[in-house]
């Protein structure tokens, strides 16, 4: 059996995503993501015009020996551009062997593990009751795990809260990426928001009980000593786990931040290849890793740094956005499923018109999903329902301090 062709697929129902077909010889197709938020034509350009005339002719079944062929024989590797062209030609790869095998991939990676994935949602609130609301909805739906986002008094608009509008008035629970010619400057106070945040942790305490595991975002924007600050003034809140306290470039920063503070730390939706934890988890500094499949280099490449991860146990806690789209969505839940150390997988549902594009079969029962038994990956794009949404561009926010420093978004 050959590859016979590649096609990049770029739609835009309510957010852009780019999806890699691969179809066989034999007629079995497999499907990969490729959508890097904000810098989506970058990865279609990448795959459509440098990767896919490198696959005709290849054994599909030769997923490692095509994984490192495009990684190593770019010569310019990682990167996330890189990493997820790689990623998608990864997990269509995957795909097309379950579905050769009448398996899913799950059980191709080992079987499973546990009977469902535990997930987190995310509840947010620009006011205590709107907050409390947001945990109530996510609680009624079934989730036994939430993230809290909050806004902060004095900040005009942050990271994850549902209820801001965006500059395109739609809410921005649906996709953080503004449609737009350009990125909406936002702003940033880091000593309102230490003050802040640990009162909203007391006050859903109080409300919700000691037992509900509560997650949080701090989505890069502390120094290490802030990020020890902030971890430490919640730790009588008990976290599941405080998210990107801190960029993470500079590994050792978070040296300064375990010192201090024992809240759990989940680190590296941004990262692209195992070099970018190697320090973080031989020296113990994490507790959750973030990667996605398809910032990551694909199913082959998440595999391999739970594996990793596993000596030190340290446990998944995959990046589940709507920036990631139902193929890499579902792909990493395949290796979550497999994988001994599971933490938790992030699930910021889709939109209508995504699940009108992609046809999954993806379950959330109960607060656990599960990716289905259908073979390989188990979802399929409508090209024709994709096709009547084109790609529109879009950026996410930049923010600013006071003084107009540019910040971490
Ligand atoms: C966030 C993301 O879900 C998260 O944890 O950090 O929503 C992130 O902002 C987007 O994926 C950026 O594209
Ligand atoms: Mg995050």
């Amino acid at each position: 059996m050959k590859i016979s062709s590649a096609e990049v697929i770029v739609t835009s129902p309510t957010r852009n995503f780019v999806t890699l077909k691969l179809t066989t010889d034999a007629g079995v197709t497999g499907l990969g993501d490729a959508t890097v938020n904000g810098r989506e034509l970058a990865a279609a350009a990448y795959l459509r015009d440098h990767v896919a005339p490198l696959l005709p002719g290849r054994d599909p079944h030769q997923i490692e020996d095509t994984w490192q062929y495009l990684y190593r024989g770019a010569y310019w590797r990682r990167g996330p551009i890189t990493m997820a062209a790689i990623a998608a030609v990864d997990m269509a790869l995957w795909d097309i062997k379950g579905k050769i095998a009448g398996l899913p991939v799950y059980q191709l990676l080992g079987g499973a593990s546990r009977n469902g994935l535990l997930a987190y949602g995310h509840a947010s609130g620009n006011s205590q009751a709107g907050l409390f609301e947001s945990i109530h909805e996510h609680l009624e739906k079934g989730y036994r795990a939430i993230r809290v986002q909050t806004s902060v008094p004095g900040i005009r608009a942050l990271y994850g809260v549902a209820a801001q509008p965006q500059a395109s008035g739609e809410r921005y629970d649906y996709e953080p990426a503004g449609r737009g010619v350009l990125p909406v400057e936002e702003d940033w106070d880091t000593a309102a928001y230490i003050r802040h945040v640990p009162t909203v942790f007391e006050a859903v305490r109080q409300e919700f009980g000691d037992e509900l595991p509560l997650l949080h975002d701090a989505h890069h924007r502390l120094t290490p000593i802030e990020a020890a600050k902030l971890g430490k003034r919640l730790e009588p809140y008990d976290l599941f786990w405080l998210e990107d306290c801190t960029p993470a470039e500079n590994q050792q920063a978070l040296r300064l931040v375990r010192q201090h503070t024992t809240t759990p730390l989940a680190i590296g939706e941004v990262f692209n290849t195992v070099w970018d934890y190697q320090q973080l988890i031989t020296e113990q500094l994490i507790d959750y890793v973030r990667a996605a499949a398809t910032h990551f280099g694909g199913i082959t490449a998440l595999r391999k740094v739970m594996d990793f991860a596993a000596l030190y146990q340290i446990r998944s806690g995959f990046h589940g956005p709507t920036d990631v789209s139902p193929v890499g969505f579902a792909a990493q839940l395949h290796v979550g499923l497999a994988i001994h150390n599971y933490g938790i997988q992030e699930y910021m549902e889709h939109s209508e018109p995504t699940n009108s594009v992609f046809r999954q079969n993806m379950t959330l029962k109960d607060g656990y999903l599960h990716p289905g038994d259908a073979p390989g990956i188990g979802v399929e794009i409508d090209e024709q329902a994709a096709a009547g949404f084109p790609y529109q561009s879009a950026y996410l926010p930049v923010s600013r301090l006071r003084d107009g420093t540019l910040h971490d978004w």
